[in-house]
């Protein structure tokens, strides 16, 4: 069995029903053994500023699925969602990314493990580091919640995930 961590951001619509639902089919796809889940952080946007709060969440997954076949997971999911992905960066209704996958390193044109951003990403440290906070990166060596971006704001604890 492996472990892996996604992020999952969204910041259209019903912010918390896609959450629900982008976790719903994460346990609903054959090979994804046991979701845990951070609580929610509503976040200021990074990176493209002008655009609405997200509502941020860190899931660690138990899977046999491995590296590509989780991020196709990703995706399917993303289109079920109905995400345009019109502007990088950009308003999206779900976001999924691949933030770790045991201590993998990979670095394909279509894969980069552990997510290239999320050390500078306080929406990403704090949610990961409530779920896991000895977690380490296995590229420095360092935890993740030394990083300083885990200082930097923007991030709100918004809620628990209510399961229906
Ligand atoms: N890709 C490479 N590595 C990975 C990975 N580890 N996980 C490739 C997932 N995908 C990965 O992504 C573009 C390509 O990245 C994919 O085709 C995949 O093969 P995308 O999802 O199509 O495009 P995107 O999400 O617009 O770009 P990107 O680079 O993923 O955006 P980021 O860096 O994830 O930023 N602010 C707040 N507060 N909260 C957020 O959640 N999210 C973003 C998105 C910006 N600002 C935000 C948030
Ligand atoms: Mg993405």
């Amino acid at each position: 069995m492996n472990t892996a961590f996604l992020s999952i951001g969204t910041n259209m619509g019903d912010r918390e029903a896609y959450i629900k639902l982008a976790i719903a089919s994460l346990r609903a796809t054959e090979g994804i053994e046991a979701v845990e889940t951070s609580s929610i952080y509503e976040t200021a946007p990074v990176g493209l500023t002008d655009q609405a709060d997200f509502l941020n969440i860190v899931v660690r997954l138990a899977t046999t699925l491995d590296p590509l076949e989780l991020l196709t997971v990703c995706q399917r999911i993303e289109q079920e969602l109905g995400r345009e992905r019109t502007i990088r960066w950009g308003p999206r209704t779900a976001d999924l990314d691949i933030l770790l996958y045991n201590d993998d390193v990979i670095e394909r044109e279509e894969l980069s493990v552990p997510h290239p951003r999320m050390r500078e990403r306080a929406f990403v440290l704090i949610p990961l580091t409530e779920l896991a906070p000895g977690c380490i990166d296995p590229v420095s060596g360092r935890e993740f919640r030394d990083e300083p971006a885990m200082q930097e704001g923007g991030v709100v604890l918004w809620g628990a995930i209510v399961e229906d």
